[in-house]
């Protein structure tokens, strides 16, 4: 059991600036009291998060949602409140310039500035000591003959090949592919595959990430992350759930069936802590989610405390008595194994592993006894809440 305190307690998971700002669908973003002004608020909620869960320890960035005019000062205040800048997430998904794509746009000049904007998120790696850049393209198109398949994807390789160059010792890029939206017909990097297959082609600094919102109904996520990890081709996770799209809701609240699978394949492929033959940085186990009617830190808690609970249960596997029953064949032995740890619960064992780090055993209820909310409530009035902007 010690073991599985150890790899608990060592646990990091990075939590999004964007998910402490408003956010909302395109039928309307509900605005809440107490949001973020500016990335230094973003970082003072999500280093609440760490003190009440004791395994976030980083934040991702977006820019320019995260745009400030001295990234090593806003660096510097993140270890101020006991957190670090994690992923550089790039966006060339919010300009006009990007109808009809950003890197993959049938014109040079457009292609030229969404590159320059992806060199620019590499300074800002430099300046704040991230390792990781996150690159998400919005880039597709919405009606057959609209452009041509094969010249987009011409032009994708080209943009990631100058990104891979800039790419400094330690750093590296995790592509991200979504099935759809907002391209409709073709999207550029639609599936595991086609993101794969461009990393491999470039290297070892350019590896996946899965984002669990992004895959048709019914796809086998952990399949892709026993193949991916199998390959040291898997950078990282973007975690939320969803019962129907990308609707980035709370990681593990639509299916912790799922996330429980996906963590038992990462344990699986050694992958949970440190190196496993894969990217020397490790696996990513970021979120990314919104919270478009639910408050913003509570909701980050839950999420951490999700994904803490499909790991223990995870961990709680007999990997013995499983390649046992899986060598004799006894299907039904073997789908009990895994099914006993799922129905184990490891909330008490949590909660021991909280008090022995020396925090509240309820993470939640001790964010809501102390008051930091109705701090920020009444402090942060006035001023432009962060949003995505779009
Ligand atoms: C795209 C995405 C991507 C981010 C954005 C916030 O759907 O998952 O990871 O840039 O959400
Ligand atoms: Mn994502």
């Amino acid at each position: 059991m010690s073991d599985i305190r150890a790899a608990l307690r060592a646990q990091a998971i990075e939590t999004p600036s964007w998910a402490y700002g408003n956010s909302g669908t395109r039928f309307k973003v509900f605005a809440q009291r107490g949001v973020p002004r500016d990335p230094y608020e973003k970082l003072a909620d999500a280093a609440q998060v760490h003190a009440f869960t004791g395994v976030a320890p980083t934040v991702a960035l977006h820019i320019p949602w995260d745009r400030v005019d001295d990234y090593a000062d806003l660096a510097r205040h993140a270890s101020e409140v006991g957190v670090r800048i994690g992923a550089i997430n790039s966006n060339v998904f919010q300009d006009d310039d990007y109808r009809l794509g950003s890197v993959t746009n049938p014109d040079p000049a457009v292609r030229r500035k969404a590159l320059d904007h992806l060199l620019a998120c590499v300074d800002v790696m430099d300046a704040t000591g991230s390792d990781t850049l996150k690159l998400w393209f919005s880039d597709g198109t919405n009606y057959p003959g609209q452009d041509d398949i094969r010249s987009r994807q011409d032009r994708l390789a080209e943009a990631l090949s100058a990104v891979y160059e800039r790419l400094g010792e330690g750093q590296r890029f995790l592509l991200e592919y979504k099935l759809f939206e907002p391209a409709f017909y073709v999207t550029d990097v639609p599936d595991w595959g086609t993101a794969y297959a461009h990393c491999l082609r470039l290297g070892d600094k350019a590896q996946v990430v899965v984002d669990t919102g992004h895959h048709a109904p019914g796809t086998n996520i952990e399949f892709i992350v026993a193949f991916l990890l199998r390959e040291g081709k898997l950078g990282g996770f973007d975690f939320n759930s969803r019962f129907y799209a990308d609707d980035d809701l709370m990681v593990g609240a639509a299916d912790p069936f799922q996330l429980f699978r996906i963590m038992y394949e990462v344990i699986r492929g050694g992958a949970l802590s440190g190196r496993h033959g894969g990217p020397e940085q490790g696996v990513a186990f970021m979120l990314d989610q919104c919270h478009n009617i639910e408050p913003k830190i509570p909701g980050q808690i839950r999420s951490v405390m999700n994904i803490q609970e499909a790991t223990a249960k995870a961990l709680r596997v007999d990997g013995d008595a499983l390649a046992a029953a899986q060598a004799e064949g006894d299907v039904l032995a073997a789908n009990a194994v895994l099914m006993d740890a799922y129905n184990t619960d490891v909330r008490p064992l949590l909660a021991e592993l909280r008090e022995e780090m020396g925090l509240d055993p309820d993470p939640m209820a001790a964010y809501a006894r102390s008051g930091y909310f109705e701090k920020i409530a009444a402090e942060r009035v006035g001023g432009a809440q962060a949003g995505w902007g779009a």
